[in-house]
């Protein structure tokens, strides 16, 4: 099945993320959740360990995967970076996403911004709290899985 993969830092917000995404409920437990997508098929969203944790297992998960989200809670994303040029070999496509993006005044703008003028990537402040940027987040990646926007990165 087609995959898409959630990347970041312990506690980044990867799980409470992936059940945003598919409106299924909080399961510490579990690590995938599928969804259907229109014109696309059903997809799986992967729910990886903390890229700070363990990164070998980080690492297999990402070559299966088709469409990256990369998690970026705060302004420190050093480690997130190194992770987007390992990501982008694997051919992945990437989407940054600020995380938990209610606890930013600017809901998330400004780090946003300052991600894409480092990395180049399109990033989405998305909150799994408030519901905020979700939809957004849920077209870009049809987007992708449908091929479009692919060059991008
Ligand atoms: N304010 C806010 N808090 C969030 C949001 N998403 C997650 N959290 C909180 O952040 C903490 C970590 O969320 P998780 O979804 O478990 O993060 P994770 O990346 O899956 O964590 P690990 O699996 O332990 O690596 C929890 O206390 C969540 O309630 C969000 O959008 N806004
Ligand atoms: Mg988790």
């Amino acid at each position: 099945m087609r995959q898409v993969g959630i990347f970041g830092k312990r506690k980044s917000g990867k799980s409470a993320l992936m059940y945003a995404l598919t409106n299924h409920k909080m399961n510490r437990e579990t690590r995938y959740s599928a969804m259907e997508i229109s014109g696309v098929g059903k997809i799986m969203l992967v729910d990886t360990i903390g890229v700070d944790v363990e990164k070998t297992t980080a690492e297999k998960s990402a070559e299966s995967i088709e469409v990256a989200l990369m998690l970026i809670p705060n302004d420190s994303f050093e480690l997130e970076l190194a992770w987007l040029s390992k990501l982008k070999k694997s051919g992945a496509s990437i989407i940054a996403v600020v995380s938990q993006a209610d606890k930013f005044a600017d809901g998330g703008k400004s780090l946003a911004a300052a991600v894409t003028e480092v990395s180049g990537l399109k990033a989405i402040c998305v909150s799994a709290h408030t519901g905020d940027g979700v939809e957004e987040l849920h077209e870009e990646i049809i987007q992708r899985l449908r091929g479009d926007g692919v060059a991008q990165n």
